[in-house]
């Protein structure tokens, strides 16, 4: 690994068919930029892409590179990394592929937690094929697809779970969780009666 390695030495001969302005640019250049800071050079790199605009992104950089199937960057990625550990990984693609038709492959990846980067060109629509809505469209983003929307709340990569408090009125619940609950809230006050 060479120490004078700058984030243009990732560029590739081929000229981007991106559309003017597209956030592919910036998130490729940003993918680059981290190659270089962290010592890495074309040669001791992997990129492995989906299938969408974002997939074209393993055209444009220069190293070692596979253009696979869509929905299966994951998996590739996996078994690259598997049997050269020594070099860096990183797998990038739309939101459609990781989300949707690669779904199953991105929550495997997560519990096998394989060290590689992931990246996720999330532009909230199927962009290659013309404008389908992905897993993250908005719920009224009118599409080819869903002329009036979605109409499912968008998959968020920040979603926390939440417990949410349920106001049930006692007369919904059975009789032995009626008394479950009176017993449960007897020693609570019992409990809070010795401390006190
Ligand atoms: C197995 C398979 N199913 C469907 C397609 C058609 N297809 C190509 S790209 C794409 C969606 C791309 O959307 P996304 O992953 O969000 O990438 P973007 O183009 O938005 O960057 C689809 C459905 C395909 N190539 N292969
Ligand atoms: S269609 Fe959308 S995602 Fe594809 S290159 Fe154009 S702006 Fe980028
Ligand atoms: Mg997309």
């Amino acid at each position: 690994m060479s120490s004078d390695i700058r984030f243009t030495d990732f560029k590739s001969d081929k000229q981007p068919t991106w559309c003017p302005g597209c956030g592919d640019f910036g998130t490729m250049n940003g993918m680059m930029k981290a190659l270089a800071e962290t010592g890495n050079d074309p040669d001791n790199t992997f990129v492995v892409a989906g299938i969408g605009c974002s997939g074209k992104i393993g055209t444009y950089m220069h190293s070692y590179a596979l253009h696979g199937v869509h929905g299966r960057a994951l998996p590739v990625g996996t078994g690259v990394k598997m049997a050269r550990p020594d070099i860096e990984v990183m797998v990038a693609g739309g939101d459609g592929d990781g989300y949707s038709i690669g779904a199953g492959h991105f929550v495997h990846a997560v519990r096998r937690n394989v060290d590689m980067t992931y990246v996720v060109m999330d532009n909230r629509i199927y962009g290659l094929t013309k404008g389908q809505a992905s897993p993250t469209s908005r719920e009224d983003f009118e599409t080819s697809t869903s002329p009036e929307g979605p109409k499912h709340a968008p998959r968020s990569t920040r979603t926390r779970w939440r417990w949410r408090r349920v106001r049930r009125s006692s007369r919904s619940r059975s009789p032995r969780t009626r008394s479950a609950i009176r017993r449960s809230s007897r020693r609570r006050s019992n409990t809070t009666g010795s401390a006190s």
